[in-house]
């Protein structure tokens, strides 16, 4: 890595903030320099798992992060360059704001009808 010393831990959840959508899809095809392996400068199930919850991916299990490796893998050499990580990313990432959408939604539905003492 040439030397960039941004604190991305820091940087990536006010940039989604600030960015919405459109310019977040822009950023996520950045974030590939944050989840790589630096010394294949590929993204590999390694570098990945490593590196997943720099995309608010920290949930995703082994099988899902191998199968998002699968998935984005057009030239078949089992990692993830940086043209097929973000065509990826922008086909991937309006499914996954709407699952965690869906899943906020269901968890705040089951907090009000189960009338939680938080509440
Ligand atoms: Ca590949």
């Amino acid at each position: 890595m040439a030397g960039s010393t941004l604190e991305f831990d820091d940087f990536l959840p006010t940039m989604a903030e600030k960015l919405g959508d459109e310019g977040l899809m822009a950023e996520l095809c950045n974030g590939f320099r944050l989840l790589m392996d630096p010394a294949r400068g590929l993204i590999t199930f390694e570098s990945l798992k490593r590196n997943a919850a720099l995309l608010g991916l920290a949930g995703m299990r082994d099988d899902e992060l191998r199968a998002m490796l699968r998935e984005g893998d057009i030239d078949g050499d089992g990692a993830l360059n940086e043209m097929e990580f973000c065509v990826l990313m922008v086909r991937l990432s309006p499914e996954l704001m709407e699952e965690s959408w869906r899943l906020m939604d269901e968890a705040f539905q089951q907090a009000v009808s189960s009338s939680s003492p938080l509440f």
